[in-house]
């Protein structure tokens, strides 16, 4: 399939602050609603384009509006390839930076564009990237922050019978170690041996904490240990990589593919879970997933169920697909899983439009 070229025009950007059905209680930050900078990339034949971009704080968006609209102006009137419009962002930003937001401002550009691309090829992401539609298995992760051991129960069930799930997360970090595992083991015993259960710090330990809490998960049967002390110290990840048995995960922290080959080189993790919002867009991710492939690392994804489902699709070592609904009050199509798998859309493109009611409702200042 010969992949469409289009002429940037322009984009259109947007803040909305969507409400979370339960809010995201990690150990260093609680989530209410979810931050969304919604991307319209607008082409001179007339297909937009379309891509959010999760903010984490509520003036998450603000920041970085600036940098994508720098960006557009700097190749308007331009028929680029997803590629060399990709490659031409990071290196407008070289002497920049091209780590954090201008990192995310480049991959919500680069989804978007591979969204007006697909749409004018007629085809799914997927079918683009030579992959097919099918089914993708999923974790859902709508849940189950740092909540008292009861409530855990309930709630881990109550995920599973949104979709069939076969996988649930948990996040973990309580003050003590034995406050963590008596949760663990309250959920296991709730959800029984069969599903898979992954558990993330979101970077909230030191090496050796983290290893005393990862010696203590590992007779507990858990799918992995994600995040356990902050992403950038690749050594110390890699200490407590080689102490834990049970896998460790890291990847949503990653700016653009060289990151995650980094990580990889430094044997930092055994899994890695890359967020196509930092990664570097469609484009970023192929290149990290052909590092997993060559690695032999399986690769997951970090939220945005509705474009990662394309891309896991086609990644040669998947993993577990992220699956948040964060997004889908503001979706005309939102994301459905069955029986524990997300299938890619087959609307031609990434299956992103916007409920334009809800997203009037939800709409913050920008
Ligand atoms: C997470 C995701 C999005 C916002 C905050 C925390 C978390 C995860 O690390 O992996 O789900
Ligand atoms: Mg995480």
């Amino acid at each position: 399939m010969k992949i469409p070229t289009l002429t940037l025009r322009d984009v259109r950007l947007r803040a909305v602050a969507v409400p979370l059905r339960r809010p995201l209680v990690t150990k260093v930050i609680t989530i209410e609603a979810a931050p969304f900078l919604l991307i319209d990339l607008e082409t001179e034949e007339g297909i937009t384009g379309r891509s959010y971009l999760f903010g984490y704080l509520p003036s998450g968006p603000g920041y970085i509006a600036p940098l994508i609209r720098d960006l557009v102006a700097r190749f308007a009137g331009q028929s680029l390839s997803p590629t060399d419009f990709y490659d031409g962002m990071v290196k407008a930003n070289t002497l920049f930076g091209v780590q954090g937001l201008t990192a995310m401002a480049a991959s919500g550009l680069d989804m978007a564009y591979w969204d007006a691309v697909a749409q004018a090829a007629g085809a799914p992401l997927v079918d683009l990237l030579g992959g097919k539609v099918e089914p993708v298995r999923a974790y859902n992760s709508n849940g189950l922050g740092i909540i008292e051991p009861m409530a855990a129960t309930d709630e881990a069930l109550e995920l599973i019978g949104e979709g069939d799930f076969k996988a649930v997360k948990m996040r973990v970090g309580r003050e003590t170690v034995d406050e963590d595992l008596a949760v663990v083991r309250a959920v296991r015993a709730a959800i029984g041996d069969d599903i898979k259960l992954p558990c993330d710090f979101n970077q909230c330990l030191d090496v050796a904490e983290a290893i005393k809490r990862g010696l203590a998960f590992d007779n507990e049967g858990l799918l992995w240990i994600e995040e356990p002390i902050t992403y950038d110290d690749l050594s110390g990840n890699a200490e407590i990589a080689d102490r834990v048995a049970t896998p460790i995960s890291i990847g949503e922290n990653f700016f653009g593919p060289r990151s995650m080959g980094d990580a990889i080189a430094a044997k930092a993790a055994d899994l890695m879970m890359p967020d196509a919002g930092r990664i570097g867009g469609v484009t970023g991710w192929l290149r990290a997933a052909a590092l997993a492939e060559t690695a032999g690392i399986e690769m997951s994804s970090h939220i945005y169920p509705e474009i990662s489902a394309h891309l896991m699709a086609v990644t040669p070592t998947p993993g577990w697909l992220e699956f948040v609904d964060w997004a889908s009050p503001i979706l005309t199509a939102p994301a459905h899983v069955i029986d524990g798998a997300l299938t890619p859309t087959e609307i031609p493109g990434t299956g992103i439009s916007w409920n334009e009611d809800a997203v009037q409702q939800f709409a913050t200042e920008l």
